[in-house]
């Protein structure tokens, strides 16, 4: 299908101790060939899949004693010919390297297109090229998890089962037009409905849209509270490292402080905020409204309080305007506790309330364990990935069209929403796709890759 031949920088820029650089198509071998000459002094068409240590040259110029190996198609990556050059690794070497295959006769590829031509050469789907830039990026093991999964074909497995069945569906309202004397349209059209009513909710259930993000994106946590509570003294014993300010002058942070942690495989961004107070000081004025919008937009807000001072008519508003889903934190426990979890509760009913010292670190477990808790993912969905959630959701709305449809309207019309539904899955696996979709995917990916 394609017929030029791309190279590239497969490893990151800088020094280290190894790069590659990798070429794609038919003058793969050729351009390997005049580039590179085998230690052995061998001239032979060299074995497929076998390094070869040698002699890296461009012309008269000797560049790196280095290995290589030529992957021969349909037996590599991409399913066309592929040689790979490993260098030592230095910035001026290995573009000096690529230079030469591209006087040769490459193209520089462009972002993914090695993966894309392994998509276009039906080597993996759609959804398993998505795989590899994710599992390249994972951060965290969930993510890591989910991108292996994918890659392995599963969530490819699991929408094809989907489609089989949905095929099933769209062949039994062919029997039922074709056929009436066999199959009334009283039991056609119950047959279809119990079908679609199942489809959707196995649809559902395999995306589930909160674990989904919270593997995507992980968990947001904002601390919020006035000012010189320990917000900022949490964060840093958090993260174990003094990433924010911390003074006993109320009103030290300004702006929003962002640090991550790894939680049960989930990647957590906690956020440090500015004390929430009444100011006239324009500055403090906006980090406040940022503290309550963090506070806000959050996925789980911890409102912290001082445990040594009497809750301040400040604490009360605060823990009432607490977004549902928020919970306490009762911070410097090593000095005279002058609140308790029940005065907590007795204003906000049933809120989770932990206590903890900033000042030792040992404290600091409940918190630990209360975020731990909003991870929880259902981490045997089989998909996860935003774009593949869209489809579905587009999917599921052409179901319950085709649901309403042959409750009111006659089977064939029923027929039109499933195949939009049948396409929407398309999209998954790249059975269905355009070019403006994979040129989309693809330039999210990294050069040589
Ligand atoms: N004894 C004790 N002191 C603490 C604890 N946590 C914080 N402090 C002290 O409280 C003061 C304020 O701490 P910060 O972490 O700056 O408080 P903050 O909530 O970030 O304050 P703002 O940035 O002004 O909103 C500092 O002097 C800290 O050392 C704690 O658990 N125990
Ligand atoms: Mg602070």
């Amino acid at each position: 299908m394609t017929t030029d031949t791309i190279a590239a920088i497969a490893t990151p820029p800088g020094q280290g101790g190894i790069s590659i650089v990798r070429i794609s198509g038919p003058e793969a071998e050729r351009i390997l060939q005049e580039i590179f000459a085998p230690a052995s002094g061998k001239t032979s068409p060299p074995e497929s899949n076998r390094l070869v240590l040698g002699c890296l040259h461009d012309g008269e110029r000797e560049l790196d004693q280095c290995m290589a190996v030529i992957m021969r198609g349909p037996r590599s990556y991409t399913r066309e010919d592929v040689a790979e050059l490993q260098l030592h690794g230095g910035g001026f070497l290995v573009r000096e390297a690529l230079e030469a295959c591209l006087r040769h006769g490459a193209r520089l590829a462009e972002p993914g297109e090695f993966t894309r031509r392994a998509f276009l050469n039906g080597r993996i789907d759609l959804s398993q090229a998505e795989a590899v830039m994710r599992l390249i990026s994972a951060r965290g093991e969930q993510q890591h998890r989910a991108a292996l999964r994918q890659l392995d074909g599963g969530p490819s497995q699991f929408i094809r089962k989907v489609s089989d069945q949905l095929y099933d569906l769209q062949a039994g309202i062919a029997a039922c037009i074709d056929y009436p004397e066999e199959v009334t349209e009283e039991e056609g059209t119950a047959r279809l409905q119990e079908g679609l009513k199942l489809l959707i909710s196995t649809l559902k259930s395999a995306a589930d849209e909160r674990s989904s993000r919270l593997i995507e994106d992980g968990l947001r946590v904002a601390l919020i509270g006035r000012p010189n509570v320990g917000k900022s003294s949490l964060l840093n014993a958090m993260l174990g490292e003094e990433r924010a300010i911390v003074t006993n002058i109320p009103g030290t942070t300004r702006d929003i402080i962002r640090g991550e942690l790894i939680l049960d495989g989930i990647p957590v961004t906690l956020t440090d905020t500015a004390g929430i107070r009444e100011t006239e000081d324009p500055v403090e004025k906006i980090g406040v409204d940022r503290s309550r919008k963090a506070g806000r937009e959050a996925e789980l807000a911890l409102l912290v309080l001082d445990a040594s001072e009497p809750l301040t008519e400040e604490d009360l508003q605060l823990l009432r305007d607490l977004p549902d889903d928020s919970a306490v934190v009762l911070n410097k426990t090593d000095l005279a506790e002058k609140i308790t979890a029940e005065d907590i509760r007795s204003v906000r009913e049933g809120i989770p309330c932990v206590v903890c010292s900033a000042l030792e670190p040992e404290s600091l477990k409940p918190v630990k364990e209360l975020i731990r808790r909003h991870t929880e993912v259902n981490d045997r969905l089989a998909l996860t990935q935003p774009r593949h959630l869209e489809s579905i959701r587009r999917a599921v709305g052409h179901l319950e069209d085709a649901l309403r449809t042959s409750a009111t309207e006659t089977l064939d019309l029923a027929a039109v929403d499933l195949q939009a539904a049948q396409a929407a899955l398309g999209e998954i696996t790249g059975d269905q796709t355009d070019e403006r979709l994979l040129d989309r995917i693809f330039a999210q990916f990294c050069v040589g890759k």
